[in-house]
């Protein structure tokens, strides 16, 4: 059978069967490195992984490799908790995270790939009157960048997440909070996946098990890389490594204003469903929502302490978990069945660094700190325009490294639920 052109028709799926499932086409080939691309992205996470697909699909550019040092999706992309949502503070960020939103919001279609998307809204609870009258004046700024948000007063929250805490004497008593209604949560591992798939019929390389060691610099430019797999030349190359930007750039001889730390996730064993949205509390730092599966997917704060484990301490595990526990009394009958960490790179202000690189020819998507799945649609759309046109899109311009050097930074700190 031509698996290339087979249909998942009725009579394909019945052929499948009988012939013990050999014949399907891969979703990505397994490609062998070739010696030179137009454009090479290092990391296959979401990131490189939607680079390379707006690569070719909007710029027409297919003379692509996409490198990854283990497998695709295997670092934060296929490690975090999911929540997309655009619920930032300044106009800038409003802009970049809000067209990535409105992309989620059609990419099951574009890439013909479920990728999940379960708008069902995303609840930040305050716990105090100081906190509601914060929370208030952020939405408004909110509001006035176009996101859709809106103030919740304490028995609107409480319908809405019912198994919370009511009691008023409580150590985190519920005054209200703030909702995102098109704030949801995706399959992190069919995004990856989708987008390689995309991109591999149009032609893109997705070469895995390839680890990027070294740049090869002249006057100035970088040339070629030094991989695991042998060198590679190309016109272009854009690194999208998340937790490893600062590595790759000390390889290539500059530093980066760039932190990486920890950032852990568990989930409980299954139950029915009793969660319908996404709560958050930015107090004390933890979040759950209830994947498909029925297993509720918790996380907080940042392991703070600079570190490559993809682990995280318990003290930080037993933080999520008391305090959620505080939140929601009767999750404390549940048993914790999986934790896990991913390395992330956070940026003095909390916000992305897109861009050129001071090295000519090597640019840069990294810095999405604790917040990078929701914005792994405009991320890509964005560093394709910038590597396939060499110059900034209106939206990425205000992310270039050089905000460090000019002040102008975007200091989206309050924004993250974790910190
Ligand atoms: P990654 O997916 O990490 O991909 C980078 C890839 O580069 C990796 O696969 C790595 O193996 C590869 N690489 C590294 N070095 C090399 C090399 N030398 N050569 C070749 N390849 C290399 N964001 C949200 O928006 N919402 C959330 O709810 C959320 N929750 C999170 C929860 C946790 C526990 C974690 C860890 C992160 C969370 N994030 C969340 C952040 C988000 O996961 C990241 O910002 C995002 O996935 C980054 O995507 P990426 O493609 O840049 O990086
Ligand atoms: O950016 O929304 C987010 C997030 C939630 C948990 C980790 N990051």
């Amino acid at each position: 059978m031509n698996a290339a052109k087979m249909r998942y028709s009725g009579w394909a799926l019945l052929r499948e069967g009988l012939a013990g499932q050999t014949g399907w086409s891969p979703a990505w080939h397994d490609r062998d490195p070739a010696p030179r691309y137009d454009v090479v992205i290092i990391g296959g996470g979401g990131h490189g992984l939607a680079t390379a697909y707006y690569l070719a699909r909007t710029h027409g550019i297919t003379n692509v490799a996409v490198l990854e040092k283990g497998w695709i999706g295997g670092g934060n992309t296929g490690r975090n908790t999911t929540i997309i949502r655009s619920n930032y503070f300044y106009p800038e960020s409003a802009a970049l995270y809000d067209l990535s939103v409105r992309l989620y919001e059609g990419l099951s279609r574009e890439l013909n790939y479920n990728i999940m998307f379960s708008q069902r809204g995303m609840i930040e609870v305050a716990h105090s009157e100081a906190e509601l009258e914060m929370m208030c004046r952020g939405a408004n700024a909110m509001r006035i960048n176009g996101v859709d948000i809106e103030i919740l007063d304490r028995d609107e929250v409480l319908r809405l997440a019912p198994l919370l805490n009511g009691d008023l004497n409580c150590r985190w008593p519920v005054l209200g909070g703030m909702i995102q209604r098109r704030a949801g949560v995706a399959r992190h591992d069919a995004v990856a996946w989708g987008y390689a798939r995309a991109a591999d019929s149009r032609g893109v390389h997705i070469i895995q098990n390839c680890e990027v060691t070294g740049f090869e610099i002249e006057r100035g430019r970088v040339v070629a890389i030094e991989t695991s797999r042998g060198r590679i030349a190309a016109d272009r190359f854009g690194m999208a490594v998340a937790g490893h930007s600062s590595v790759l750039a000390g390889m290539a001889g500059f530093a980066l204003p760039l932190q990486s730390y920890t950032l852990q996730a568990m989930v409980s064993e299954p139950v029915k469903p009793c969660l319908e949205v996404v709560v958050a509390s930015s107090s004390h730092g933890a979040y759950v929502s209830q994947s498909d599966k029925g297993e509720l997917v918790m996380g907080g704060n940042l392991d703070r302490c600079p570190s490559y484990a993809q682990r995280g301490n318990f003290p930080v595990t037993q933080s999520v978990v008391s305090s959620l526990v505080e939140m929601f009394p009767s999750f404390a009958t549940l048993k914790l069945m999986r934790q896990w960490g991913g390395i992330v790179d956070t940026s003095p202000d909390n916000s992305p660094i897109l861009g050129p690189s001071p090295v000519e020819g090597l640019y840069l998507n990294c810095g999405w700190g604790t917040g990078g799945f929701k914005a792994i649609p405009a991320g890509g759309t964005l560093f394709a325009h910038i590597l396939a046109t060499g110059r900034h899109h209106p939206i990425s311009a205000p992310f270039d490294l050089a905000r460090f050097a000019s002040g102008a930074t975007i200091d989206e700190a309050h924004a993250g639920v974790a910190h």
